[in-house]
């Protein structure tokens, strides 16, 4: 809305920033993404390094408060793989599941999570707060569904029986790791960011 606080949202992911978008509603926030020279190199060796690496970029070349995400599908069959490799796992997003599902075969220990570390950075690519959002669930035997993103087509949370991108986009926001760091997120903003009228 024309009257909301903007935030830049260091992404080159279209999905992320409409779940975002989602979530935020009613907060007064909206999250905008960063300019076309928005390039970081995420070289981190956790999620939470690298969500700085890219909020950091962002801030500095929008020189404003900026928050970035980094997530990824982290399945116990595999050592917690694909990880903070999810993005890159295979070239494109079905090769990416095809992939999975060949490597987790037929292992009777399906259960996996998905991770989700949030940063928010001030103008100078200084930590303001970090949180981080899990959700617990396992690996499907095939892929359903086409809602959502990346590897929803075969995750099961905890307490369904369907996939992530079986479920209405809006169920998938209430329960998503996204939507756990995002609230936690949006909460410090509301009580800190607000009051001091950044
Ligand atoms: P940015 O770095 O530009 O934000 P990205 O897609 O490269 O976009 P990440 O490096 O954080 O993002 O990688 C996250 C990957 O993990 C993402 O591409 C998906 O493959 C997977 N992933 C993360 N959140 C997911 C979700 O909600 N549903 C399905 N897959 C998800």
């Amino acid at each position: 809305m024309e009257n909301n606080i903007k935030i830049v949202f260091a992404t080159g992911n279209a999905h992320k920033l409409k779940e975002i978008n989602e979530i935020a509603q009613g907060s007064g926030i909206d999250f905008v993404l960063p300019s076309e020279n928005f390039n970081p190199v995420e070289n981190g060796k956790t999620f939470e390094e690298n969500s700085y690496i890219k909020a950091k970029e962002a801030a500095v070349l929008s020189n404003s408060i900026a928050l970035a995400d980094d997530s990824g599908l982290c399945v116990e069959a595999l050592n917690g793989g694909p990880g903070l490799y999810s993005a890159r796992y295979a070239p494109t997003a079905q090769e990416r599941i095809d992939k999975l599902l060949k490597n987790i075969n037929d292992s009777a220990n399906r259960k996996a999570k998905f991770v989700c570390a949030m940063t928010l950075v001030d103008n100078k690519g200084q930590i303001l707060k970090q949180t981080i959002g899990e959700c617990h669930g396992k690996i499907a035997k095939k892929q359903s569904g086409t809602n959502g993103f990346g590897y929803d087509p075969v995750f099961i949370p905890e307490g369904y029986d369907i996939t992530i991108a079986q479920m209405p986009e809006a169920l998938k926001n209430t329960i998503s790791h996204r939507s756990i760091a995002l609230n936690k997120m949006l909460k410090f903003i509301n009580e800190f960011l607000i009051d001091r009228r950044f």
